[in-house]
């Protein structure tokens, strides 16, 4: 882009070591690991589970003085739904999430979906009347009725995340801050050992732009057409999973277009990095269907202890004589094609939500991934 030759082209593969020891830091990396660790060491005396979850799409800036970037479609709404699942299910979570993207709970009122002051009554038509105080209804602001019930609830579950410590928010916004703090998150995580969970939800970009091919200023137009060229981004999950914290318990997101690719490119995912759990989604069907793909030793499901559960038909996948399996997961009434192998959810209409199964599904897998070192431990 800037400069031909400080392009890295020659050597578009680069290993996460190379990354690290290139590409710059967050500035202010030591301070968001030290809240994080008091964070984890709070929750690790007081014996809760933590799960990290990332969330929302990262940035490729075109220049060090940002004027350009480019960007991904993920608004956060995955890793917003299943913080606050996790948060009932008794977790301690770490969201790390793009900067502004939605977050636990306030995403129910988005300015897009549902407009906070849509909710408010207009001031000038509504009077107040139950207090002296306020008897002019310059004091409070009310409320639409219509919108009570479904904001209590909310409410509630918003003021206790933040008053009960359980929810701490990490911000990224460009693809080298998220590997960056995925690394240092995963230290601060690392001492909880079996108790920690991996959710990797945020839409991460593929290719990155090295710093010394980023120009210092705005690019500028009258030369024609701009070339960009990007390299790959390092693929952290292979040191994340063998070194930063091997004995966690590893959730990646696998997002494709071409449904053909899903299971293949997830089964890849799994051979390549030896994590425990690839959830695929299909852009187009992400809210309303996802398939659980695993190793067939890691997938609780075919254990004994599940089989009082509901009835979770997988398929079976055979690749280099490792066996997986891929079991499929949908909202009921969602317009899907009659697959076979699926896991059935509520319906849909803005009730029951899909991250309510899936993160039900992890949190038994997670037990059972603790319960199993804890069994080895017993016997040694
Ligand atoms: C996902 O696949 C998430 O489910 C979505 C959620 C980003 C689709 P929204 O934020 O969307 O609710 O709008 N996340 C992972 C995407 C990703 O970058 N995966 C990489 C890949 O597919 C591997 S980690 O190669």
């Amino acid at each position: 882009m800037s400069d031909p030759s400080a392009s890295s082209s020659s050597s578009p593969q680069w290993s996460s070591d190379r990354f690290f020891q290139t590409q710059a830091p967050p500035p202010n990396l030591s301070e968001l690991a030290s809240a994080a660790s008091e964070f984890v060491q709070r929750h690790i005396q007081e014996g809760r589970k933590v799960v990290l979850v990332t969330s929302g799409g990262t940035t490729v800036p075109l220049e060090k003085n940002v004027v350009r970037f480019l960007d991904n479609f993920s608004a956060g709404t995955r890793g917003a739904t299943s913080a606050e699942y996790f948060l009932s299910a008794g977790y301690a979570v770490i969201f790390m999430s793009r900067q502004h993207s939605l977050a636990p709970y306030t995403r129910h009122y988005s300015h897009t979906t549902n407009p906070f002051l849509d909710l408010l009554a207009d001031p000038a038509t509504h009077v107040h009347t139950d207090s002296p105080a306020s008897a002019s209804g310059e004091d409070n602001i009310t409320v639409l009725k219509q919108h009570v019930a479904h904001l209590r609830p909310i409410l509630s579950a918003y003021h206790h995340a933040r008053t009960s410590g359980l929810l701490h928010t990490v911000p990224f916004v460009t693809v080298n801050d998220y590997l960056w703090l995925l690394r240092e998150m995963s230290r601060v995580m690392q001492p909880l050992g079996r108790y920690g969970m991996y959710y990797l939800a945020a839409a991460v970009s593929d290719f990155f732009i090295p710093s010394t091919s980023v120009p210092e200023h705005k690019i500028q137009s009258g030369k024609g057409s701009l070339v960009i060229e990007m390299d790959q981004v390092p693929k952290v999950l292979k040191p994340m999973v063998e070194q930063w914290v091997p004995e966690g318990y590893l959730v990646s997101f696998k997002l494709e277009t071409d449904p053909k690719l899903l299971i293949p490119k997830a089964v890849g995912a799994l051979q390549r990095y030896g994590h425990q759990l690839v959830i695929g989604n299909d852009l187009n069907r992400r809210k309303f269907e996802v398939v659980f793909v695993e190793r067939k030793a890691h997938n609780p499901v075919h254990s004994s202890e599940q089989e009082a559960g509901p009835k979770r038909p997988a398929k079976d996948i055979s690749v280099d004589d490792q066996q997986f399996t891929a079991t499929w997961m949908r909202l009921v009434d969602s317009d899907s094609s009659q697959e076979s192998n699926s896991i059935e959810g509520g319906g849909k209409g803005g009730e029951k939500e899909l991250e309510e199964d899936i993160i039900r599904e992890l949190c038994r897998r997670h037990d059972q991934w603790i319960a199993k070192s804890t069994s080895a431990a017993s016997s040694r």
